[in-house]
C-alpha cells in the first residue's frame, strides 16, 4: 500500500498530501531519470498499455510508451516547454489505451521528468476550448461593474466549461473560514449561495499547495488509488513529490468529506492575487463520474486567474478613491485648527469632522486631566481600560474591531465601543475613535463546532469531516466594521499634525512673550 495512506493518526495540517504514493486511475504516471529510463511508474501500466506497460520500471520510455510520445516528451524537456499538454494518438497494441487519443502532460519534480498519460475524455456535452472563445469569457467578466456579478459571471463561465452540477465562487476572510460568494448550479439543486464554512475544511497545508498549483480535478470520488511503484524513489529513498501532477490521489480524509457532501466529483480552481490564496472556485457533480479535458481545466484556471486579477484592481481602485477622500478631509480638519483661536483640543473637539474622518461614532480625547468627547462614548473608565489596553510605547497608531478580545469586562460596552481606533503620546495624552457593534448573522453549511468538540474531548481522536451540511445559524456579537488600512494611516497623518501644530503654536506664543 502506499506510504501515507492511512489517515488514523493524521491530524489535519499534517497529512502530507502531496507525497501520496499514489494516483487516481484514469490515467497513468511514469517518473524518468535523465535518459528517459523509467524509475517509478503507476502500478495501472500494464492494463492501460498491455505488454508494453508489464514491468515498465528500468525500461526506455520509447519502449514503454512508443516512439512517438518519447519524441514529443523529449522535445518538450528539451526546450524546457513544460505542462502544455502534449496531444497524440496511442499507437495499437493490447492495452486499454490502444487507439485512443491521450493528453502527455509533462513536469519536473526534484530531479526527476515526470510524464503523466491522461486519455482525452470520451465526449462530454462541454463546449470547445479555443482563444476565440476564451476572449468572449474574458469580454463578459471585464463588462460586469461589481464583484460580485462578475463573481457570478465567473461561475457561469467555467460551468458552461466544465459541465458540473454545481460551480461556487469561494472567497477566504482573514481566519482562513470562507464563504460561497456567488454559485451556478443545476435548477434542481440547493443553493449553497451565502453559506459559511470553517478554515478546518480545506487545511493550511492544502493552501500552500494550491496557491503553486492552481487546479485539480478529483474524477470519481469512488475511485480505487493507484500505487507508485516503487512507492519511494530508489535514488532519493524519498516518495516521489507529486505537487504538480495532475493525477495526484487526494486526501482519504477530504473524500469522505465529499461523500458526505454527496458528490460524486469535484474540481477547484485557486484563486490568487499578490501569492495569496484568495478563493477558490469549487465545483461539484451529483451525477457520477466527471472527466474535464485538460483543456478545459486550463481554461478554468486561466479565468480564475483573469476574475482575481479584475477583482483585485477594482478593490485597489476602490481603495484608493477612499484613501483620496480621507486626505482631502483631513487637510481641510487641519487647515481650520490652524486658523482657530482656541486652544487646540478645543477646536479639535468642536468639528464634526473628526467623526466622519474615519467613519467613527464616538471620539474621545484625553489631555492634561481634562476629557473631551463627542458623539457616542463609554464611560470614563472604560476609556481609560481601552486607552490602555490599545496604547504601545510608540503612540503610533493601533486599532481593533473587537474590544472584547483584549479586555472581556468591555463586553459590556459593546453597544457604543466595540471598535477602538488609538493614538497617543503616554498613558494621559490620548484620542480614541469609537465603533458600536455590528451584529452579524453567519450561516453555516454546518455546524462548524462540531470538530472542535470532538477534538477538545479527546486529544487523541482523528479529526474527521462533518457528516451533516445543515444549515447552521450563528450570531456573531462583539465586533465592529473593521478599521481599514487607510483609516489607521489617516489617524496616524492626524497625531503626526497634532504635533507639528502644537509646536507651532508654542513657537508663536514664545514669539509673542518675547
Ligand atoms: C481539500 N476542502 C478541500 C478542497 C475543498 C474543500 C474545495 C479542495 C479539493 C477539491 O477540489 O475538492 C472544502 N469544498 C470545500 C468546501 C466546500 C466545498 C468548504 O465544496 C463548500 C461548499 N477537510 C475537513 C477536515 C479535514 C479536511 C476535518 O473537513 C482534515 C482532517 C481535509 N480538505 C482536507 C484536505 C484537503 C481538503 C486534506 C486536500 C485534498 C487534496 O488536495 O489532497
Amino acid at each position: 500500500t502506499p506510504a501515507y495512506s492511512s489517515p488514523d493518526l493524521t491530524t489535519c495540517d499534517r497529512e502530507p498530501i502531496h507525497v501520496p504514493g499514489a494516483i487516481q486511475p484514469h490515467g497513468l504516471l511514469l517518473a524518468l531519470d535523465a535518459d528517459h529510463v523509467v524509475v517509478m511508474a503507476s502500478a495501472n501500466c500494464a492494463r492501460l498499455l498491455g505488454p508494453a506497460g508489464q514491468g515498465p520500471v528500468d525500461q526506455h520510455l520509447r519502449d514503454v510508451l512508443g516512439p512517438g510520445p518519447d519524441q514529443l516528451v523529449a522535445r518538450a524537456v528539451e526546450a524546457d516547454d513544460m505542462g502544455t499538454p502534449l496531444r497524440t494518438t496511442m499507437p495499437p497494441g493490447a492495452g486499454g489505451l490502444a487507439g485512443s487519443e491521450v493528453d502527455l502532460i509533462v513536469h519536473r519534480s526534484g530531479s526527476r521528468v515526470v510524464v503523466e498519460v491522461e486519455p482525452v475524455s470520451v465526449p462530454v456535452p462541454t463546449q470547445t476550448v479555443s482563444y476565440r472563445s476564451a476572449r468572449a469569457a474574458v469580454t463578459r467578466l471585464t463588462q460586469t461593474s461589481t464583484t460580485a456579478e462578475l463573481c457570478q459571471q465567473l461561475a457561469s463561465e467555467i460551468r458552461l466549461l466544465t459541465d458540473f452540477d454545481r460551480v461556487m465562487v469561494y472567497r477566504f476572510d482573514e481566519e482562513w473560514n470562507g464563504e460561497v460568494v456567488a454559485e451556478d448550479r443545476r435548477d434542481d439543486l440547493n443553493p449553497f449561495l451565502g453559506l459559511h464554512y470553517p478554515a478546518t475544511d480545506i487545511p493550511a497545508q492544502a493552501r500552500r499547495l494550491y496557491t503553486v498549483n492552481w487546479t485539480r480535478l478529483i474524477a470519481d470520488i469512488h475511485y480505487v488509488p493507484v500505487a507508485l511503484e516503487p512507492v519511494v524513489d530508489p535514488g532519493t529513498g524519498a516518495p516521489l513529490d507529486l505537487s504538480h501532477s495532475v493525477l495526484r490521489s487526494v486526501s482519504p480524509i477530504h473524500i469522505e468529506y465529499l461523500s458526505n457532501m454527496g458528490v460524486d466529483a469535484s474540481m477547484s480552481v485557486s484563486m490568487v492575487k499578490d501569492g495569496l490564496l484568495w478563493g477558490l472556485v469549487a465545483c461539484h457533480h451529483y451525477s457520477g463520474p466527471l472527466r474535464v479535458p485538460y483543456d478545459a481545466r486550463s481554461a478554468a484556471e486561466f479565468l480564475g486567474q483573469t476574475a482575481s486579477q479584475l477583482i483585485d484592481d477594482r478593490e485597489k481602485a476602490d481603495g484608493h478613491v477612499d484613501e483620496l477622500r480621507a486626505s482631502v478631509a483631513l487637510a481641510r480638519l487641519t487647515a481650520a485648527l490652524a486658523a482657530d483661536t482656541r486652544p487646540v483640543y478645543d477646536a479639535l473637539i468642536d468639528d464634526p469632522r473628526l467623526l466622519s474622518l474615519v467613519d467613527a461614532q464616538g471620539v474621545a480625547l484625553h489631555v492634561d486631566g481634562r476629557l473631551l468627547t463627542r458623539g457616542e462614548v463609554p464611560p470614563e473608565a472604560d476609556l481609560h481600560v481601552i486607552a490602555r489596553q490599545l496604547g504601545g510605547a510608540s503612540g503610533r497608531a493601533t486599532s481593533t474591531h473587537r474590544l472584547s478580545s483584549l479586555a472581556p469586562e468591555l463586553a459590556r460596552v459593546a453597544d457604543v465601543a466595540a471598535g477602538a481606533l488609538h493614538i497617543g503620546n503616554g498613558p494621559d495624552r490620548w484620542m480614541l475613535w469609537l465603533r458600536p457593534e455590528i451584529e452579524r448573522t453567519v450561516d453555516w453549511g454546518g455546524d462548524p463546532t462540531n470538530k472542535a468538540l470532538a477534538l477538545a474531548e479527546d486529544p487523541n481522536v482523528r479529526l474527521s469531516p462533518r457528516k451533516s451540511f445543515a444549515k447552521w445559524r450563528q450570531v456573531v456579537r462583539g465586533r465592529s466594521a473593521p478599521w481599514t488600512s487607510w483609516q489607521v494611516a489617516v489617524a496616524e497623518s492626524l497625531r503626526e499634525h497634532l504635533s507639528s501644530e502644537l509646536l507651532r503654536r508654542t513657537h508663536e506664543h514664545t514669539a509673542i512673550a518675547e
